[in-house]
């Protein structure tokens, strides 16, 4: 029997689907991946006097913005199709967006609607009013509190992480910033992260946890949003991390079979600086460039956090979020017609030949249909022959992650008409996406060749498209 072919014997025999390789994410970080596309909001002191580390001496009456919206932020946020908002309820100044009972610099020692505001109610009540998730950031660093640099810090910060996760409902994402320099008392603070993460654990289950190292995701490495092209969701987490000479590198890339699932979370701001500021409204960042952090986030197999700095209005300014809409149109462009529809695909192996395994998986939109080859195939090719002439110059490939990342090197080749086949493609990884730019092509027929994967490859994605701005000089 021919390998592509599926046996129809073999669909009555229940063929095992493959074994789990290496760490796996859990049901919360698989969700958490297939958010893709998130909002950052850095808003406080800071939005008000220009800085973006502000000192931790600003008076709590700087903070008053003068028409908060939070429904405003959470319909912007909804429109562009982001899946949650991350806020920093507490950056480096140690101001707090909400009443926290454990610190005397927050909004109810501001005149911010006489002391009774809270940010984070209003916000969480905006996000579930919109359907979307609600994420807050916690500064661990703290300029502000005159514990920081001694060992009662960290019981006054699990006390604040504790108020904080335990007011506002459902929390997805919990930030912890990794930023750290001296305290107000010149001391460096020894954080206590198995009690942090135990805390948010207790308080919040299903969480994720992004820190440098995670446990739930993991810094990119860099604020510009841009992941590895060689992105692995797993670390090879252990003490030397922290201080090793390539740990940047090692963010950006992940390690190959590492002990821990921790993938990428891309964090950039739409804006030259983290808050807002009025002389940079014209400094909202293009289109273009929005569209290739894109390419280099979650076409990296990496989420995009997108921050969205609202003004001293406490409202989103009328550039960004019009930015915003036209990132969102152009992403609807390019990505509402997957150009490899009606194609016929064809792999060299089927997992015992059973169409439960079948390559067409990879074209159909049930996340948990996928093609695998058997055990002992781990060099494999698959042909993807189009209805008729395509011309597209982005190729998108995705791994069924719930069963470990295995892709380790492929190329794309693509059909000449004089029937000799062209390599456009040389890469690495694949994990939850990756999006391969190419130069514009048009044939019949694309081949995707795993040259290399620690394991039988299980593919649940393929997709051609168009991005016709793209390869503009
Ligand atoms: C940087 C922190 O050092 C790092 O831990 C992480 O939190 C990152 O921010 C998030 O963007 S500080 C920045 C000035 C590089």
């Amino acid at each position: 029997m021919a390998a592509s072919m599926i046996c129809a014997s073999c669909a009555s025999v229940q063929v095992s689907e493959p074994a789990p390789y290496g760490v796996l994410p859990t049901e919360q970080q698989v969700e958490w991946q297939k958010m893709e596309f998130n909002m950052f909001v850095h808003f406080g002191p800071n939005t008000f006097s220009g800085d973006e580390w502000g000192s931790g001496q600003e008076k709590a009456e700087l903070f008053n913005p003068t028409a908060m919206d939070c429904r405003q932020w959470a319909s912007i946020a909804k429109a562009a199709g982001m899946k949650g908002i991350i806020i920093t309820g507490k950056h480096h100044d140690g101001f707090c967006l909400w009443p926290n009972p454990y610190s005397r610099h927050t909004v109810a020692q501001s005149s911010w609607k006489d002391g009774k505001g809270d940010v984070l109610k209003e916000l969480s009540d905006a996000c579930r009013e919109y359907g979307i998730e609600f994420g807050i950031y916690i500064s661990p660093w703290d300029r502000h509190d005159p514990h920081y640099g001694t060992d009662e810090y960290n019981d006054v910060y699990v006390k604040t992480l504790e108020h904080a996760l335990g007011n506002y409902g459902p929390v997805f994402e919990q930030w912890f910033d990794g930023a750290c320099g001296e305290g107000p008392n010149g001391k460096k603070q020894v954080y206590d992260w198995p009690l942090f993460n135990s805390t948010v654990y207790r308080m919040q289950p299903d969480a994720v946890i992004f820190s440098d190292y995670g446990p739930g995701c993991r810094w990119v490495g860099n604020e510009r949003g841009s992941a590895g092209r060689t992105c692995w969701s797993t670390m090879e987490i252990n003490d030397e991390l922290a201080g090793h000479p390539e740990r940047i590198r090692i963010l950006n890339e992940g390690t190959k079979g590492g002990n821990t699932w921790v993938p990428a979370e891309s964090d950039v701001s739409i804006r030259p600086g983290w808050f807002w500021k009025e002389h940079e409204n014209d400094d909202v960042k293009s289109l273009r460039h929005l569209l290739n952090i894109y390419y280099e986030s979650v076409g990296r197999n990496s989420l995009l956090l997108l921050n969205v700095p609202p003004d001293t209005r406490g409202l989103i300014h009328e550039a960004d979020s019009t930015r915003l809409m036209e990132f969102c149109a152009a992403l609807d462009e390019i990505f509402s017609v997957n150009l490899a529809a009606g194609a016929q695909i064809e792999a060299e192996n089927v997992r015992g030949g059973s169409s439960r395994f079948s390559a067409d998986n990879m074209l159909n939109d049930e996340y948990d249909s996928y093609w695998a080859s058997d055990d002992d195939v781990t060099t494999v090719s698959f042909t993807v022959t189009l209805p008729e002439q395509k011309t597209f110059n982005l190729v998108q490939l995705q791994e069924y992650i719930p069963l470990g990342q295995r892709v380790s090197a492929f190329t794309i080749e693509v059909l000449n008409e004089d029937g000799t086949w062209k390599q456009v493609a040389e890469e690495n990884t694949i994990g939850y996406k990756r999006i391969v730019i190419l130069p514009q092509i048009a044939t019949t027929a694309v081949r995707v060749n795993i040259n290399s994967s620690e394991a039988c490859p299980v593919l649940n994605g393929f997709a051609l498209y168009m991005d016709p701005g793209l390869n503009e000089k």
